[in-house]
């Protein structure tokens, strides 16, 4: 018997177990407006929205996607409801998340859009539209108006493409409509986040409409955010077993881990909902969180990646279950990445690293090399570049970066990035080694010292994987 989709109507027909909303959701009004509904902000600050509803009702989220109808026709029909799977091999729970109140597509409701900006009831945005949607240039700080999206939207500010030039309208409309201050969050996985996207977003407006730059001084507040939270894309096989967990079906499903962190910066502009309720923490100095964060968990998950990928195997689990690969990451992490930080107040760091062993060998998380592989000349930028910095010698790290530069040169795999047309140039390109491996270390827009210091080894290490030597050999 087919099972009926995930609805207002069908929360009744839910499994026993299933955790639902535990407030009024008809009385639910928005007070959040989201930019890029993706799995990971549906596993993630939809949920803490979602225990923040139980304090007060006036915090629901308006989701905007930037291009796609995908997410909305998921979520639309289900009254935007939708479950959260996190599990790990001790624990499953199973929650309806009620959050989401509705989702508009900005291509084809632009006036849906610009009257949730002008709302003054609307307090709060928040973001995740991946390290690339910040359209910053090579010192990434600043925009980069030289992106054709940008250059689009600069041509035709009203119709905006890309998330900078969405919150410029949408900043601009609401400085029309009398200007109530606003709190802006960002939270995706880059260092500094919601202050790259102010200084993108304050060159965009200066070209555009510098009118609304000293408002935005006045009223507009940009705390930065780290989140985390390892939430895999959903596949077909998933969806499948997920709506036999609930018993009715869910479009819009995501799977995840138990585990779940959420620190703010404390600088807003007005209420926020209650985030701490849900165990958000709200910090002055967010710095070392960010550190500890990219520097560690997304650093050691782009090695596994790459190493992953060299060796032939699918998920992270999978190579955290290799004993040779697990060794190369368990050291990379204690001998290279981690002495570097600093502990953030009240967190040890080895005992974060024996958390993250842990995370990354959850076999109940289908997460995939590939995946996490994605963007990579945004990624590693902001995950190994710091490190390889403070390092003088040869090092594991080095030799994850030889394993990216070896698979950007293999024409067997699929490359998904934001600086495709470079890479594809370096792939068929028949200059020698060392010139090619130069270029990509200008496409993570290495500094010129550290570039000249990583080459010799990069070049040793590329011919040693050429030569059928193991990725993970040290
Ligand atoms: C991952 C992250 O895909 C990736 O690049 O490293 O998405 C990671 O799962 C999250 O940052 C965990 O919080």
């Amino acid at each position: 018997m087919s099972l009926q989709r995930l609805s207002a109507d069908t929360l009744g027909d839910l499994h026993g177990r299933v955790l639902r909303p535990d407030y009024t959701r008809s009385r639910v009004t928005p007070g959040v407006l989201h930019l890029g509904v993706g799995a990971f902000h549906r596993a993630h600050q939809a949920v803490y929205t979602d225990t923040a509803l139980a304090e007060a009702s006036d915090w629901g989220i308006v989701g905007v996607s930037l291009r796609s109808a995908r997410v909305a026709e998921q979520l639309n029909p289900q009254y935007c409801l939708f479950s959260v799977l996190s599990e790990d091999s001790a624990q499953q729970e199973l929650r309806v998340i009620g959050s989401i109140l509705q989702v508009l597509v900005a291509p084809q409701q632009p006036a849906s859009v610009n009257a949730a900006f002008r709302d003054p009831a609307i307090r709060v945005v928040t973001l995740t539209v991946t390290e690339a949607g910040y359209c910053l240039g090579a010192d990434g700080q600043s925009l980069d108006s030289g992106l054709p999206g940008i250059q689009a939207d600069l041509a035709q500010p009203d119709r905006p493409g890309t998330a900078i030039g969405l919150l410029a309208s949408g900043l601009k409309q609401r400085l029309d409509a009398g200007g109530a201050p606003l709190t802006v969050i960002s939270c995706d996985n880059l260092a500094h986040n919601s202050r790259k996207l102010r200084a993108a977003l304050v060159d965009y407006l200066a070209r555009v409409w510098p009118d609304v730059l000293p408002w935005l001084d006045e009223q507009v507040r940009f705390p930065c955010s780290m989140v985390d939270r390892i939430v895999p894309a959903q596949s077909e096989a998933g969806l499948a077993r997920q709506a036999q967990l609930l018993g009715v079906r869910d479009e819009a499903a995501v799977a995840t881990e138990p585990f779940s962190q959420w620190i703010i910066e404390r600088d807003f502009a007005t209420a926020v909902p209650d985030w701490e309720a849900a165990g958000a923490l709200y910090v002055d100095d967010i710095a070392p969180f960010e550190a500890m964060k990219l520097r560690l968990l997304n650093a050691s998950h782009s090695a596994i990646a790459m190493l992953g990928l060299l060796a032939g195997r699918e998920t992270v689990a999978e190579v955290m279950a290799d004993a040779e690969l697990r060794a190369f990451v368990e050291s990379l992490m204690s001998l290279e990445l981690l002495p570097g930080l600093a502990a953030p107040p009240g967190f040890d760091l080895p005992d974060y690293r024996e958390q993250l062993l842990a995370r990354f060998s959850n076999p109940c998380l289908q997460h995939r090399c590939a995946q996490i592989a994605m963007d990579s000349t945004e990624k590693l930028r902001q995950r190994w570049l710091p490190t390889l910095a403070d390092q003088r010698g040869d090092s594991l790290l080095v030799r994850a970066l030889a394993a990216w530069c070896y698979l950007v040169m293999d024409t067997s795999v699929e490359i998904k990035d934001p600086r495709l047309g470079a890479l594809l140039e370096v792939r068929a390109s028949d200059q020698p080694a060392r010139a090619r491996l130069a270029a990509l270390l200008d496409s993570l827009s290495m500094e010129s010292a550290l570039r000249q210091r990583c080459l010799p080894m990069l070049e040793a290490h590329c011919a040693d994987l050429k030569s059928g030597s193991p990725p993970a050999r040290e």
